[in-house]
């Protein structure tokens, strides 16, 4: 049967070998065989620039993408962690670097897939933030620093943004059913798959003129999973 497979919000960091270990059955026991692997962002914990890709982590993981990129079309799309990741990154390993958001034909249905932090339009001081640091002026500046200085970058963001995010509340943290319904309408789609929120679910919603179904990705921190579309349909599968 044909299938397709979406992940995202892995979080891969050097100090949780489980996920990475997980990450690597997965594409060894589950991938193969399917028509094309979806990573919908925030593969890693934080991406500080392609030139990191020498050793560590980074290398151990485009060495466990490259055989599979070389079997099928493996499509990666930002997230909020890893905005940073570039073509270097993707002549690596042959991952396809996807727009977000981006509309796909999935056996026969129109299904927009995005990172999902778009949809919090709630949470004003994370969208000022998202502006700022995708500014290819911002980018150009941090990425000529060392790479010692941009990890420190990266760390100290990632504490500012736990600080800030002890100050919301979970709603604004979340989607708004307003953006939900305004990319249903821009995409002319029925189906939206994303990740982001850490908050894996099955939505319906009202939008172009009947119900539309939104599908939310699980993080990879404890356990895991996957989305997996069939030309029958898509189901939510939990990794153990
Ligand atoms: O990540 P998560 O899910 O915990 O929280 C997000 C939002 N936070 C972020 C910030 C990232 O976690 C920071 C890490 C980025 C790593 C990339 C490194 C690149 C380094 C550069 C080297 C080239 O995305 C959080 C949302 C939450 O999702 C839910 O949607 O609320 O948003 C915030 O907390 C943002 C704050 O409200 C405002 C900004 C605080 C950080 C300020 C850092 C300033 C440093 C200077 C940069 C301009
Ligand atoms: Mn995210």
């Amino acid at each position: 049967m044909p299938r397709t497979l979406f992940v995202s919000d892995l979080h891969l960091a050097e100090e949780r070998p489980a996920s990475t270990e997980r990450f690597s059955r997965f594409l060894s026991e589950t991938v193969p065989g399917a028509d094309a692997l979806y990573i919908l962002g925030d593969l890693f914990e934080f991406w500080v620039g392609d030139d990191c890709l020498s050793g560590g982590l980074p290398a151990r993981i485009a060495d466990l993408l490259r055989p599979v990129a070389r079997n099928m079309p493996v499509y990666f799309m930002h997230g909020n962690r890893d905005f940073i990741v570039s073509s270097r990154f993707s002549a690596e390993t042959g991952i396809r670097l996807l727009p977000d958001p981006t509309v796909i034909d999935l056996y026969g249905e129109r299904v927009l897939l995005l990172h999902g932090d778009t949809l919090c339009t709630g949470d004003r001081a994370y969208l000022a933030f998202r502006e700022q640091v995708r500014s290819p002026a911002w980018q150009a500046a941090a990425l000529a620093r060392p790479i010692e200085e941009r990890i420190a970058l990266a760390r100290d963001m990632r504490e500012q943004s736990e600080d800030a995010k002890e100050g919301k509340g979970a709603a604004i943290m979340d989607v708004t059913p307003e953006a939900v319904e305004a990319a249903f309408a821009s995409a002319g789609c029925r189906v939206m798959i994303h990740g982001h929120t850490h908050r894996p679910a099955r939505h319906v919603h009202e939008a172009n003129g009947g119900p539309c179904v939104r599908w939310v990705l699980p993080d990879w921190y404890e356990s895991g999973g996957y989305l997996e579309a069939t030309p029958s349909g898509i189901r939510a599968v939990a990794l153990g």
